[in-house]
């Protein structure tokens, strides 16, 4: 898995890259190190500059493992991992990989009006708003999710 990227969005230049073994499948960023999901519950932390392995982290509950870790969200301390063939978002505490909450989207976007490709697995967080802003694979809407607890 090669990951490059640019140094703005709208950047057409590559800034740099960089290889790594396994699968990417989601990233985010908490303003000192990159967080690499691969689909399974470890999630991996990279120096952005040298792209030195920092650490790895097993994500669980208890003494279970959350396998399917997709798409990732940094924000306010803690890390947001959505899981394929769920619809919950995990809230994670990127020290020691343990989850500190659940979204649980289930019937948010009803099975029976997603094509079977469908999956949600695009996640924003606003922590300061105590928002969740979701959408998904095949999903033609966007989703506003308010928390009512604090994000802490
Ligand atoms: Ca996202």
């Amino acid at each position: 898995m090669k990951l490059s990227w640019t140094k703005h969005t709208l950047a057409k230049d590559k800034i740099n890259e960089f290889e790594f073994d396994g699968e990417g499948w989601g990233i985010t960023f908490d303003g000192t190190e990159l967080m690499v999901s691969d689909g399974t519950s470890q999630i991996q932390f990279f120096d952005p500059a040298t792209f030195q392995l920092n650490r790895v982290i097993s994500v669980h509950h208890g003494h279970r493992r959350i396998p399917g870790l997709n798409e990732l969200e940094y924000a306010d301390g803690k890390l947001y991992a959505n899981q394929l063939g769920s619809d919950y978002i995990y809230k994670i505490d990127p020290r020691d990989g343990s989850v500190v909450g659940l979204i649980d989207l289930t019937g948010m976007w009803p099975t029976a009006e997603r094509p079977k490709e469908g999956l949600l697995n695009g996640i924003a967080v606003d922590a300061k708003q105590r928002k969740i802003i979701v959408t998904g694979k095949y999903c033609p809407k966007i989703f506003e999710v308010q928390f009512e607890e604090a994000t802490r």
